[in-house]
């Protein structure tokens, strides 16, 4: 028997998330799958990470923090004024919670989706990469050069989406996350 539910993840995820965001939320899935392949990563762990990355999109900010207290998962202040940035690590408590995932690897690809994190393992690289590229994304700069990208070079794919989303965050003046910054300078640095 296969070790996940896909099935009913996918159907609990219908109901959890709005129509546009289980979309994507698929696109993810089925990216990150083949992308496992390519890179030689767990295809199953890589599309139930993809399933469940955005699980939390759906949580007001107030149940995000909560959940992340609850669990003893640290926030930072930049975080509650920016709460969007929670569903990532609340995500990962949600997938532990309400849909069994014991996988380390898998809840820390759900947690470190959004900003990255210096290190992170070949899946994590996968579901942030996949989350920037799926085929439903047409709003973000780069994605044509970075969906051939990330087929041959995913560390370098990696830096790019980072350089892109601080340029981002620079234009909209919106407060970039340390860990955005220190996960750039970590690829800038380390190459992989
Ligand atoms: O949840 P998705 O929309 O699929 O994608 P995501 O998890 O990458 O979240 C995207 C949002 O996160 C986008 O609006 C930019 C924001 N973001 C990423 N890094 C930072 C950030 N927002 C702030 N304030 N600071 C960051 O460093
Ligand atoms: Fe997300
Ligand atoms: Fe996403």
């Amino acid at each position: 028997m296969a070790e996940y539910n896909f099935s009913k993840i996918r159907h609990k995820l219908e109901d959890e998330l709005t129509d546009k965001r289980f979309e994507h939320t698929l696109g993810v899935a089925v990216t990150a799958r083949m992308l496992a392949r390519i890179h030689g990563a767990d295809e199953e762990a890589a599309y139930v990470a993809g399933l469940l990355h955005d699980c939390a999109k759906n949580l007001s900010a107030k149940d995000r923090i909560h959940l992340c207290n609850k669990a003893g998962v640290e926030i930072t202040l930049l975080e509650i004024d920016n709460p969007e940035l929670l569903h990532a690590k609340a995500g990962a408590i949600l997938a532990a919670k309400e849909y069994d995932i014991k996988d380390g690897d898998i809840l820390n690809a759900i947690s470190s989706h959004t900003t990255g994190r210096p290190g992170m393992s070949l899946l994590e690289k996968i579901v942030f990469v996949a989350d920037y590229i799926e085929p439903g994304r047409d709003e973000r700069p780069g994605l044509k050069e970075l969906r051939t990208e990330a087929f041959n070079d995913l560390n370098g794919t990696v830096l790019h989406i980072l350089d892109t989303t601080l340029k981002y965050l620079g234009d909209t003046a919106k407060a970039i996350d340390p860990a955005t910054r220190e996960t750039y300078d970590y690829y800038k640095e380390n190459g992989e």
